[in-house]
């Protein structure tokens, strides 16, 4: 273990020091490069007059200090916020109202599938359907679904047990759509609402619990779990009137628990959500493939065979009012994705607007978009020339505004990037001008950011830039390399070097930085137009598993000691390596204390140094739970679950729990 623990230390102190990887230079932001932007005509006015209401005032009853947002009517007065911040940046800490905690969804950990009225969701459906798509046991459908999970629907006293160990001021989790509204249409009709009752009842006992133990809760709305009702009705995402069911959930959501939640993310991750989930191959539900699927499964996806888990199962849609219908149970199309992340954010920029418009005056809460997406860390080469420097920034700043700004740009800004425009053509659909300005700053009260991973960018050789006539889907990217490895074998293994060490999920590298990277892209490109900054809604690793392959360590750690950067040559021992035979491996998790330590490092310094406005951070994940297609194995968590042999699946806390409540003593100001 020596080697990891001096690692471990070391590592603190040189990726604090050094390793801040600048996004590109002068065109880094992608606002002030003039024609080339999207973001040349952002409004001066950052207090957004597009929302009918604003946040100004709202403060956070259960947490007493923290008195947000700032009054965005008066830009030059001091705000009990400002206060702390200047108090804490003076001791190099997080501010007294920094939102500490940790992260679940809905699916991952409730379990009670089928009780108590719950609805089918299509991560019920389609895990049921296609068992093989998720790692388990054979036959044992408990372990390859999220049928029982942690049972939270039962256990949550255990799960605040798992928070105060980490002094958690905050703890995000997400509700389940269908365990309100089991077929997904929420109707109020004379003054009530058609919801299941007994769902509302446990919605209310996790929040009454939280707030009785003084911890804030930070609510999702949407975390991947659609009713497969919808999915049926009319294909989910990819109909336009998602936008309005979802619109009509969240309204209740906000009637019914707005008293007490003030804190709404609306959708997580649409780019997983839309990506993964109707394009990459039958990793997330509801298995649409494109065939496309480069990195995993591509002999199983050939011909959209149904066999390798792609499903025809869908209902009737109309992607958008002025596109026709297609029939219900067709093969996977083209441009899935696109339309599901279009209608996801209008679904998104709705909620926005009926929060703004019956809620938020009154209620005084904070509503925002949590997307996910690498920073992007222009690849570099010893003696590489400054030149190649530029243009690969340049490619970095250009992959990240695909990866992210496709999703984080219309909330803010009101519309997509332009270069995913240019490059996307008449592949992209539009937003109209209403859309629009429905958008524009339907995420102005905070923008919620996971984190895990980074990419790096650069140019592909040979290649040029769609010209406009060429301009489509298929050409978009074809000149931008982004990936955590230098190249894919067989369409999906890594060719090293990897960005970072290779944690316990195949796509999961530790890179730091990443962090204190992308902090400073998002606060760079949307620079007054957040009102209370940044949230890191999740963050962490699977601790390396038996299912990892350490085949790249050493071309990886040869490769950072090349480009003097030695601290990312990151090595460590076989007994980190989790053995399910032996829990001890588990508990100690000191891969993940060590990520933990490096990630938080860089956050304090984007905080400290940067002066980057960022409010909290959401560790993943507060327990061991249902890694999707990963199942149980690949474990997030920092509490462990005996999934397999303990029928009451007791949370044992591991040591990075103990650690961040370390972490919260020595680095967040108390007061
Ligand atoms: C989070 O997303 C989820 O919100 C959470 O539910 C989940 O349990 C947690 O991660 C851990 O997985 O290889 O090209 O397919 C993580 C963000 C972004 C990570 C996409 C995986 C895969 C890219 N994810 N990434 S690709």
């Amino acid at each position: 273990m020596k080697t990891l623990t001096l690692f471990t230390t070391l590592l603190a102190v040189s990726a604090a020091k050094k390793c801040i990887v600048k996004p590109s230079s002068s065109n880094d932001s992608g606002i002030e490069s003039g024609e080339e932007s999207s973001l040349n005509n952002l409004p001066s006015d950052p207090s957004n007059p597009s929302n009918p209401s604003d946040p100004s005032n709202s403060s956070d009853p259960s947490n007493p200090s923290n008195t947000d947002p700032t009054n965005p009517t008066n830009p030059g007065e001091q705000t009990n916020h400002d206060i702390l911040v200047e108090k804490a940046r003076a001791e190099g800490k997080l501010p007294a109202d920094f939102k500490w905690g940790a992260a679940t969804a809905a699916y991952q950990v409730e379990g009670a599938w089928n009780e108590d009225g719950r609805g089918e969701s299509v991560w019920d459906h389609f895990t049921h359907l296609y068992p093989h798509n998720v790692e388990g046991e054979e036959g044992n459908e408990d372990s390859i679904s999220g049928n029982v999970a942690c049972d939270s629907y039962h256990k949550f006293d255990e799960d605040i047990e798992m928070m105060k160990i980490m002094k958690a001021t905050h703890y995000r989790f997400s509700i389940s759509w269908s365990r309100l509204f089991p077929d997904g249409q929420a109707k109020k009709e004379e003054g009530k609402w058609n919801v299941n009752e007994k769902g509302v009842e446990y919605y209310n006992s996790v929040i009454n619990k939280l707030i009785e133990n003084n911890v804030t809760p930070l609510v999702t709305l949407y975390h991947w779990d659609l009713p497969y009702a919808l999915h049926e009705k009319y294909g989910g995402w990819l109909d336009y009137h998602s936008q309005y069911d979802f619109a009509n959930y969240a309204e209740f959501c906000f009637e019914t628990f707005g008293d007490r939640v003030k804190n709404w993310i609306t959708i997580n991750e649409p780019w997983v959500n839309c990506v993964s989930g109707y394009r990459l191959g039958p990793g997330k539900a509801p298995y649409r493939c494109t065939g496309e699927a480069p990195r995993k499964l591509a002999n199983e996806t050939e011909g959209l065979d149904l066999q390798g888990g792609c499903s025809y199962e869908i209902g009737p849609s109309q992607y958008s009012p002025e596109s026709e219908v297609l029939e219900a149970n067709r093969p996977p199309q083209r441009l899935e994705d696109v339309w599901c992340s279009h209608n996801i954010l209008l679904a998104h920029a709705q909620a926005v607007k009926v929060y703004r418009e019956k809620f938020q005056k009154e209620q005084n809460g904070l509503i925002g978009i949590t997307v996910d997406g690498e920073a992007q860390i222009p690849w570099i080469e010893p003696g590489m020339s400054e030149e190649q420097k530029k243009i690969n920034e340049e490619y970095a700043n250009l992959a990240a505004e695909f990866r992210i700004g496709w999703y984080s740009d219309p909330p803010v800004t009101g519309d997509y990037p332009q270069s995913v425009k240019e490059r996307m053509g008449k592949d992209l659909p539009e937003f109209t001008e209403e859309q629009k300005a429905m958008l524009k700053g339907s995420s102005s009260d905070f923008l919620g950011w996971n984190t895990y991973t980074a990419h790096w960018a650069a140019p592909i050789e040979g290649q040029t830039p769609p010209t406009p006539e060429e301009a489509n889907f298929e050409n978009s990217k074809r000149d931008m390399w982004d990936d955590n490895c230098r190249g894919r074998g067989d369409g999906w293994t890594c060719i090293p070097p990897t960005l970072g060490s290779q944690a316990g999920s195949s796509w999961n590298t530790k890179y730091p930085p990443t962090i204190r990277v992308g902090l400073n892209w998002f606060s760079k490109r949307y620079e007054g137009l957040i009102n209370n900054g940044i949230i890191i809604t999740e963050n962490g690793c699977a601790q390396p598993n038996a299912k990892v392959s350490r085949a790249n360590d050493e071309v990886t750690a040869e490769y950072f000691k090349s480009i003097d950067q030695p601290e990312y040559a990151d090595t460590y021992e076989e007994e980190i390596i989790e053995n399910e035979d032996d829990k001890n491996t588990i508990i100690r998790d000191l891969y993940r204390v060590d990520w933990y330590q490096q990630y938080l490092e860089n956050l304090r310094l984007a905080f400290v140094e940067d002066k980057i406005d960022v409010r909290g951070y959401m560790a993943w994940s507060l327990i061991d739970n249902f890694e999707w297609e990963n199942g149980y194995e690949t474990r997030f968590g920092m509490s462990y679950i005996d999934f397999k042999n303990d029928p009451e699946l007791k949370r044992q806390p591991k040591e990075s729990l103990k650690f961040l409540g370390q972490w919260y003593d020595e680095n967040i100001m108390q007061e």
